[in-house]
């Protein structure tokens, strides 16, 4: 296969994704013209400050559907050939623009989750941050709403809430739920994800420059590549040299200036590379 070539020759790769790699797992992207979340919202009522400062609810409410929609569906063979490929590298570096928690639970470990995760919450007031799963009572209080894991079987697309009612994906939570607040400072708690206008964590979109700037592979997934500062990552790489491998069925911002473009979504042609592979 063609990816193969790149990889023989490779020592150091740096990988970003996007919400390409999750579709095959039945996720919606944003920016599909059908299907994409932002076909049938607008980013500006539900992935900034400004929105949950006007409605907290409805944007506490929609994240608590995609929380629940990430939980209910399961790592494709894209999100497991990247954890596979990893240990074979002097350096491997997974930056996601996905809040996920995918390439996690497929078992890559060096992953830079630029754009935060959707299992964790944090006071807007900036007093404190909560995993969904980390055992503790304020995690029980602020996730209360979420299914218990084993209930969590609903195929992608449907959703079924706490009370039994099913939603359609991409549809704020018809009821709406009630917004958490800090026990602390009494502020809402919001999802610890990056919304636009906001910054990027320093310390995570710098090691990710550096690795892609480091890099001799560069792999470019399921990304338009249109959100900076992420897609600046690709350039940093290929002005360092770097080759940039894109998969993808679709063109996208960077594709012109891509070293290789593979046109196939992205599971279905890593689950062969796998295949071929024997791993
Ligand atoms: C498949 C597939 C399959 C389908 N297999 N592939 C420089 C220039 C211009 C603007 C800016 C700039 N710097 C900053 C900005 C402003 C803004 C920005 O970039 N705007 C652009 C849209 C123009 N950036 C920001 O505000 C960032 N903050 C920042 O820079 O702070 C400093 C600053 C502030 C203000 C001004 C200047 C500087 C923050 C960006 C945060 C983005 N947040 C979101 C929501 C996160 C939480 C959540 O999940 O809800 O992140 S928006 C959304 O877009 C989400 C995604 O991570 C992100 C990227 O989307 P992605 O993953 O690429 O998805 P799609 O749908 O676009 O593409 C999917 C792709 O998959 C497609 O190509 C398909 O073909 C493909 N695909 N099936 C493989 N099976
Ligand atoms: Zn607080």
């Amino acid at each position: 296969m063609q990816l193969d070539h790149y990889l023989s020759q490779a020592h150091r790769v740096c990988v970003l994704t996007g919400a390409g790699v999750s579709a095959e797992s039945g996720i919606p992207t944003f920016r599909d013209a059908q299907s994409g979340f932002w076909a049938s919202f607008d980013p500006a009522e539900l992935a900034t400050p400004e929105a949950f400062r006007r409605d907290p609810q409805r944007v506490w409410s929609w994240y608590a559907m995609r929380r629940r929609m990430a939980r209910s569906v399961e790592p494709n063979a894209a999100h497991r050939a990247l954890a596979a490929l990893e240990p074979r590298y002097d350096a491997f570096t997974l930056v996601t623009q996905n809040v996920d928690d995918l390439h996690g639970r497929a078992g890559s470990r060096n992953v830079l989750e630029i754009h935060g995760n959707i299992l964790r919450a944090r006071c807007a007031g900036g007093c404190v941050t909560v995993h969904r799963d980390d055992g503790s009572d304020l995690a029980a209080a602020v996730f209360a709403a979420d299914q218990p894991a084993a209930a969590d079987t609903s195929t992608a697309g449907r959703q079924s809430d706490a009370a039994g009612e099913s939603h359609t994906a991409g549809a704020p939570d018809a009821a709406g739920e009630a917004v958490p607040t800090c026990p602390e400072c009494g502020d809402y708690f919001r999802p610890d994800v990056v919304w636009f206008g906001e910054t990027l964590p320093p310390e995570l979109i710098d090691q990710a420059f550096t690795a892609a700037a480091d890099c001799d592979l560069f792999l470019l997934i399921g990304t338009s590549a249109e959100v900076y500062p992420a897609a600046g990552l690709p350039h940093a790489a290929l002005e360092r040299g770097a080759k940039v491998v894109e998969i993808n069925p679709d063109p996208t911002a960077f594709s012109t200036r891509a070293t290789l473009c593979i046109r196939e979504p992205a599971a279905a042609y890593l689950s062969r590379f796998l295949e071929q592979r024997g791993s």
